[in-house]
């Protein structure tokens, strides 16, 4: 499979793009930044955001998936946080229409209902309840891509990643963890799934300590490996492990992260 990775310089983009070149497919990178040193795929510095920039990359490439991990991974002000997450999907996706791309694999985020309590395993039928504007953004890419399911038939999943590091480094991480294996095994398994229309599914580990429901995720051909527990015993207890278990997203939920929605940063 040609697939077009958005955010290929990005942690989960040099991951991702070089764990599918192993597994097979080809990889076009999209990043604002160049390409990384030693990678060797066809690559465009572009803008997401630009729809006109998005397009002239589908112009010049054949591609039969998109995998979009482009977006500002932090909290942001309302404009800025639409803008990285919303508007860029909205450009790939018309570009995926105008291209007859039918493939959309997106990197949503934990945040999309990190205001959600935490109590029992959270299902992705939980509504939307985001911690934070980058929360809202993530919301409402996921708005887009069920909207361009239903319009255009376009089959798009929304993996709903928790926290990608090369090992977890909190308690609640033992919980929300994605291994950089595992994060390669849940993508390849969104892109290749027959027709799975619009879908939800949860980005972490086969973590002893699941937060999330990884169900969903199985039933698309995601079967994750690893398990953050291996990691347990490494970690300490920290002053913040209590707050951080409040709410789905953790430290995003609380109050440092509050800020007014237009102002100027
Ligand atoms: C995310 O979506 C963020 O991009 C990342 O910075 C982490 O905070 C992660 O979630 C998480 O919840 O651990």
């Amino acid at each position: 499979m040609r697939v077009l990775v958005t955010g290929a310089a990005g942690t989960i983009g040099q991951v991702v793009t070089v764990g599918l070149t192993d597994r097979g497919h080809d990889v076009v990178g999209l990043d604002l930044a160049p390409q990384p040193m030693g990678e060797v795929w066809p690559w465009h510095v572009a803008d997401c955001t630009d729809p006109d920039a998005v397009r002239a990359v589908f112009d010049e490439e054949h591609i039969d998936g998109v995998v979009h991990l482009a977006g500002h991974p932090g909290e942001a002000g309302l404009p800025d946080a639409l803008a990285s997450h919303a508007v860029t999907t909205a450009a790939l996706l018309d570009a995926c229409v105008a291209h007859d791309v039918t493939r959309f694999v997106y990197a949503s985020s934990n945040h999309a209902v990190g205001r959600t309590p935490r109590r029992d395993l959270l299902g992705v039928d939980a509504r939307p309840r985001p911690d934070t504007f980058y929360g809202v953004g993530k919301v409402a890419a996921e708005a887009l891509l069920s909207l361009y399911a239903d319009r255009y038939g376009i089959d798009a999943v929304s993996c709903r990643i928790g926290s990608f590091r090369p090992e977890p480094t909190s308690v609640r991480e033992l919980s929300t963890w994605l291994s950089p294996d595992d994060g390669v095994r849940m993508v390849e398994a969104a892109l290749t799934v027959p027709a799975p229309g619009f879908a939800v599914i949860y980005g972490i580990s086969a973590n002893t300590r699941a937060w999330w429901d990884l169900e969903p995720g199985r039933v698309l051909g995601y079967e994750p490996l690893d398990d953050a527990e291996t990691f347990a015993d490494r970690i300490a207890p920290g002053a913040d492990d209590e707050a951080e278990g409040a709410f789905v997203g953790g430290p995003f939920a609380g109050p440092f992260y509050y800020r007014a929605a237009l102002e100027s940063s």
